[in-house]
């Protein structure tokens, strides 16, 4: 059932992660991410630290976002997250937003506390969605990290979930489509966006 829910079904993978206790603490980041800052100050976070991502645009989107986490991998761990998967496929039928099940989903099932452990809860900075950068630069106060501005919270990993990918064949001319269409201001986007290419040809950033 879990291979046959497209995109989503083929991310369980990262669930592994937790079962390897030979390791005291991890810090898992996507692919799809740019680190653009040190964020070494994550091992000195909690276990299940991640981000409400989208939280500032969408009030309602609460649950923690996969794409980066703090993880204290314990033996056995992985296979408790994975027989929660009952109550997970359960909790996405009750969504509004809801768009297939994935590793996100069973992990939010398992730690449906979640929500409510806000000092599990890491900034926006650190999983930033890359359709909404420039709304938090300009109305959230965000920088990036080599914005002189002197203050505000700084956007250290930039997140581009989403069906286009920057690696993708024909990516940046269906970006720059959509752009166009929709008549947004996406000016840090496509800078990142161009950046993340940019890695990709000089052979920094592995998306395989
Ligand atoms: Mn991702």
């Amino acid at each position: 059932m879990i291979e046959g829910n497209g995109h989503w079904g083929h991310t369980f993978d990262k669930v592994h992660l937790f079962g390897l206790h030979e390791f005291s603490k991890l810090v898992y980041v996507d692919s799809d991410m740019i680190v653009l800052a040190n964020m070494d100050e994550l091992f000195d976070k909690p276990h299940m630290s991640a981000v409400a991502a989208g939280r500032l645009v969408h009030p309602h989107w609460v649950r923690l976002n996969a794409g980066l986490m703090v993880i204290e991998p314990a033996h056995g761990l992985s296979d408790r997250i994975f027989s929660k998967l009952p109550q997970a496929i359960t909790d996405v039928a009750g969504l509004v937003d809801q768009s297939g099940l994935g590793d996100q989903d069973l992990l939010n099932a398992y730690y449906p506390g979640w929500t409510t452990s806000t000092d599990l809860e890491l900034d926006q900075g650190y999983n930033m969605f890359a359709c909404y950068l420039d709304l938090h630069i300009e109305k959230y106060g965000y920088r990036l990290p080599d914005q002189p501005r002197a203050c505000g919270p700084l956007v250290k990993i930039v997140h581009f979930v989403g069906p286009r990918k920057p690696w993708m064949q024909g990516a940046s001319l269906r970006h720059y489509a959509r752009v166009l269409k929709e008549g947004k201001a996406v000016k840090w986007e496509n800078r990142m966006f161009s950046l993340y290419k940019k890695l990709i040809r000089d052979g920094a950033v592995a998306t395989a």
